[in-house]
């Protein structure tokens, strides 16, 4: 595996002193973290260590020790704005190349935390976008469909210009650090919510299988550890919900929920539809809901992404389960109090969110 031992090994070991960093800076977040790599980057570090200092399961030299073997385990980690990323498909540049791109008020971004819901909401905005035709979306991969603006085609930036119109986008940035031009364009952005218990439960199966997070071979509860600190790829599930739950009230913003979506779906795609302008008939709206049921998702191969080489789908798969409340067949009772307890610290500015965990 290819891992750059410069990034990895200072930053995960620069955690040591984190906690006094943090401290006599009284606990603040440097606003400035933009640095790519690791190296000297005390804003990734302390962004990481304020996530973690105020976590009541920290204790330094664990969570140091599980974040080193964690960061050692992806292949080539970089950071960005203080978040950590796995290099394998998202490269440094493309991060630095996406801060001057030209997105357009027509561009459509659909914006999720990892494993909340992001290819079925790709799949519905792909069909919605074209009139719930079948025979489009079973003619290219989702991923020719919806681009991940992480990761554009052939890993570069440029080629996002060749991309049909409507253009759709996929992203795990958080709203503060979406590329400036999707800020300002007003793009039209579609945040997706999930429950987070069972974000975590789906982030542990999909670390399990994938080469370039390092095939995680800990038990869930060494994961919940690094997921409730925020010392995962892609950040804190608390800061990313938080950024979008503030902007709640941008008319360019829709939030819609994985839990809606699996208890209605026909009225979470309506509500998708009106807010992107889109008119389908009753029928069209059924055919899409048809389509992107998760039995159908699981067996069709444009979206089930089972041919991904650096998935192991001997260890879990893409299209997993699918269900509301699969946590509670990973959390002890231990577990879930101590979710609760850092949950309700947390988000305690956040009290009118709620979520569906069954
Ligand atoms: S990723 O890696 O961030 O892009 O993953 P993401 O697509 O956001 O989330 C994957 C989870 O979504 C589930 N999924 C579905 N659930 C219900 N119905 C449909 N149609 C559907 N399609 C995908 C998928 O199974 C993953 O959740 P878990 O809990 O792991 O099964």
């Amino acid at each position: 595996m290819a891992v750059n031992s410069n990034i990895t090994k200072t930053d995960a070991s620069s955690h040591e002193n984190g906690k006094d960093w943090a401290t006599k800076n009284g606990g603040s977040v440097p606003q400035s973290s933009c640095r790519l790599t690791g190296g000297n980057d005390k804003n990734a570090v302390t962004l990481l260590n304020d996530n973690a200092l105020a976590c009541p399961t920290f204790h330094e030299s664990v969570s140091r020790k599980r974040f080193e073997a964690y960061v050692n385990g992806l292949i080539e980690p970089h950071y960005w704005k203080g978040i950590l990323y796995p290099g394998l498909y998202f490269k440094p540049q493309v991060f630095v190349d996406l801060q001057n791109y030209p997105f357009q008020p027509d561009d459509i971004v659909i914006a999720t935390y990892p494993k909340s819901g992001t290819t079925w909401t790709a799949e519905i905005v792909s069909l919605l976008m074209h009139q719930a035709d079948e025979s489009y979306a079973k003619s290219l991969d989702i991923s020719e469909r919806v681009t991940h603006l992480e990761a554009p085609p052939g890993l570069s930036v440029k080629n996002l210009n060749s991309i049909q119109k409507p253009r759709i986008f996929q992203t795990h940035f958080q709203h503060t650090y979406l590329p400036p031009a999707i800020m300002n364009s007003r793009c039209k952005i579609i945040y997706v919510l999930r429950n987070p218990k069972d974000v975590a439960v789906s982030f542990f199966h999909h670390h399990r299988m994938a080469k370039d997070l390092g095939n995680f071979d800990k038990d869930f509860k060494h994961f919940l550890s690094l997921f409730l600190e925020g010392r995962v790829v892609c950040g804190s599930w608390f800061n990313h919900v938080k950024t979008y739950w503030k902007r709640r009230d941008d008319s360019n913003l829709l939030i819609v929920r994985y839990e809606d979506m699996k208890n209605n779906l026909s009225q979470t795609l309506m509500n998708i539809s009106k807010f992107l302008g889109i008119s389908l008939s009753d029928a069209q709206i059924m055919e899409v809901n048809n389509l992107c049921t998760f039995d159908k998702m699981k067996e069709n191969e444009r979206v089930n992404r089972n041919w991904v080489p650096s998935f192991d789908t001997t260890k879990s798969t893409f299209i997993r389960k699918g269900i509301i409340g699969d946590w509670k067949n990973h959390f002890s009772q231990e577990d879930d109090h101590i979710f609760d307890a850092i949950y309700q610290l947390k988000m305690k500015e956040i009290s009118d969110l709620k979520f569906i965990y069954e």
